[in-house]
């Protein structure tokens, strides 16, 4: 059935008469729309939440809360002007409600920042600005007290878990892909001990836990007409974990110079100049909480994200496409394709970005 999104949305109270609603940005998991008003004015993003995947969607939309009225208190304290283009403001129900339940479907609806774009691709002077972001909006999420946040998803990040849950998927084969997914299986079978090292270290007491974003992709920034960045959005996975998240994801899409999901592989690779742009941004802001250990272990991050998301599309396509909005029948085998190529690059300049370190330790 045709969802009618006029209805939905008629149970927020807005200020604007709604025209046209359009999906909007490329995300694999939620269902994001632009609302626009008679003007022809972008005002609204609605989006449909995925409670298969974030299934408890109160903790999910109560992390939200804490996270944008943090930020929104420390950007008025630094007497920032504009701050409603700088954090993102949610709209309650008419009810007072987070959300929107319709019996089915979660809805929800924010703001649209005003004059903001967003990019699939950097430069090195964006990915400058994108570094000192999302240090920075580590650096403002610093001092939440321990247990505030909820693990909207539990374990997200957490390599251990990711293997376990390869390991069950190649057990059911639910979907009989196994047997042209082997090779695919040994090349991560052969780097899982090595990637397993965060949670080792933490058990160690060396490695502590952390607020980070979780999904630090390019395009979860938006910047202004002259590439400031404006806001960090796409907070669903906000919350406690290890540090290299938030670096690692973002090499893992931005340091990349092929897509993604890059059917031909020879796209892909590393781009020497993001990374080092995107670092001296971050250091920038992060300098001052990292230890010197998780300085040391950023050019790993980089590796771990991009192995840990050739695990999680492969095990998606094993288990038949259960997770992942897919856009063909091989796509979640072609992702894991493009994610192991940025691997071996990135293991090539491995000895290259953990010189760039230096300077930091
Ligand atoms: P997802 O990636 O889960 O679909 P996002 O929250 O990242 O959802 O939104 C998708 C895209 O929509 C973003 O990459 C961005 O370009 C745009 N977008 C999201 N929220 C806003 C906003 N408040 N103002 C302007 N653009 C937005
Ligand atoms: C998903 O929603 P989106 O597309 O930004 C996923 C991320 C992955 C990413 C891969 C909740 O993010 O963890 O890194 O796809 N989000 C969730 O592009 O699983
Ligand atoms: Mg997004």
């Amino acid at each position: 059935m045709e969802t009618n999104f006029l209805q939905i949305l008629d149970h927020f109270s807005l200020q604007e008469t709604v025209a046209k609603v359009e999906p909007f940005g490329n995300g694999h998991i939620n269902d994001t729309l632009k609302v626009t008003n008679d003007k022809g004015e972008a005002k609204y993003i609605l989006q449909r939440i995925n409670h298969h995947v974030f299934t408890n969607v109160d903790m999910l939309q109560n992390n939200i809360r804490i996270v944008t009225s943090h930020i929104r208190r420390k950007l008025e304290e630094q007497g920032e002007q504009d701050i409603d283009r700088k954090v993102l403001t949610f709209l309650p129900t008419r009810k007072g409600q987070p959300y929107y339940f319709d019996g089915e479907n979660y809805w929800r609806v924010c703001l649209f920042i005003p004059r903001s774009k967003g990019y699939e691709e950097v430069t090195p002077k964006l990915s400058y600005e994108a570094g000192k972001a999302f240090g920075n909006f580590q650096l403002m999420l610093a001092d939440l007290p321990d247990g505030k946040l909820g693990e909207t998803i539990p374990r997200f990040h957490n390599m251990e878990f990711r293997l376990q849950q390869l390991d069950d998927a190649v057990k059911a084969n639910a979907a009989g892909r196994l047997k042209e997914v082997e090779s695919l299986i040994k090349e991560i079978a052969s780097r899982a001990d090595d990637m397993r090292l965060q949670e080792r270290l933490f058990r160690e007491g060396k490695l502590r836990k952390r607020v980070n974003h979780c999904d630090t992709k390019v395009n979860n920034i938006l910047f202004d007409e002259d590439g400031k960045v404006l806001c960090v959005i796409d907070l669903d996975t906000v919350m406690p974990g290890y540090v290299l998240s938030d670096i690692g994801d973002f090499i893992r899409t931005a340091v990349n110079t092929g897509a993604e999901d890059d059917e031909n592989l020879s796209n892909v690779g590393v781009n020497i100049e993001i990374f080092k742009a995107y670092t001296r941004g971050y250091m920038e802001s992060a300098a001052s909480f990292l230890t010197p250990l998780e300085i040391c272990l950023l050019p790993y991050g980089g590796r771990l994200m991009t192995y840990m998301q050739a695990v999680r599309f492969l095990t998606d396509y094993i288990n038949g496409d259960t997770y992942y909005k897919i856009h063909h029948p091989q796509h979640n085998l072609q992702r894991t394709k493009a994610q192991l190529q940025m691997l071996y690059s990135l293991e090539a300049h491995a000895e290259e970005m953990e010189a760039f370190m230096k300077e930091w330790l």
